[in-house]
């Protein structure tokens, strides 16, 4: 199977690099650059009218957006990569976790990051950027409380075993929080195990790649 990987450094996208890196998946790494606005021209909007990453091609065909399909898209066809526990109860919690990160926190820091998308108006800008900080602030205390009881329970990631897709997409929710320019001093707990992650081989690779290997010293 032939797969391409559009991505942007940093981006949501790191989530499937990391799946692919860590479960030593071929595939050619297409950069969308967003600082350049790359997502937004005529070509990348037909293979994706959304203009986002990431964007999974299939045998140069069949087109697939959105971190969670294409996660459970790998998932089925490397089932030897162990994506997901085979357990099915195991499975349903992390794509629930999965999702939360997708349709909660990742829109609270875009609104924060990109508030132009939103409202016009340096006013409207400003307030909203402060809003959507505080919210995504008491975010990231959510994941690290969920980190805690992990560690409570004796696991160190949210996969068993080994980091999977919802430790690589705490890890960029997480990096995106310094971003934000929320110290890392009011996550420890959180940034000590995004640390931990960031080793992982095929995370490790990953970050390598899209040269932001740095944001983890
Ligand atoms: N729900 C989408 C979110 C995709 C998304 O927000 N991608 C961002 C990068 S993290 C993007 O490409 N933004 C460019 C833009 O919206 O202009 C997914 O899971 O793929």
């Amino acid at each position: 199977m032939k797969l391409d990987l559009y991505y942007s450094p940093g981006a949501c996208s790191l989530v499937p690099h990391a799946i692919l890196q860590s479960a030593e998946i071929p595939c050619n790494l297409k950069l969308v650059s967003l600082r350049n606005h790359e997502q937004n021209s005529p070509e990348f909007k037909q293979l994706n009218p959304n203009g986002q990453v990431p964007v999974l091609v299939i045998n140069s065909s069949d087109v697939l957006t959105q971190v969670v399909a294409i996660t459970l898209f790998l998932d089925h066809h490397f089932p030897n990569a162990q994506i997901f526990p085979n357990d099915i109860w195991k499975k349903a919690k992390l794509v629930e976790l999965l999702v939360w990160f997708n349709n909660t926190c990742h829109p609270t820091f875009t609104r924060y990051y990109r508030p132009e998308k939103f409202v016009d108006g340096d006013a409207q800008k400003t307030d909203l950027k402060a809003k959507a900080r505080q919210d995504y602030q008491q975010l990231i205390v959510q994941i690290e409380n969920k980190v805690q009881i992990n560690q409570a329970n004796g696991q160190v990631f949210f996969h068993p075993y080994k980091p999977g897709p919802v430790d690589f997409y705490a890890l960029t929710l997480t990096r995106w929080a310094t971003m934000a320019k929320i110290p890392t001093t009011e996550f420890p707990v959180l940034w000590e195990y995004v640390r931990q992650v960031a080793t992982a081989p095929g995370c490790y690779q990953a970050l390598e790649k899209e040269g932001i290997l740095d944001s983890f010293k």
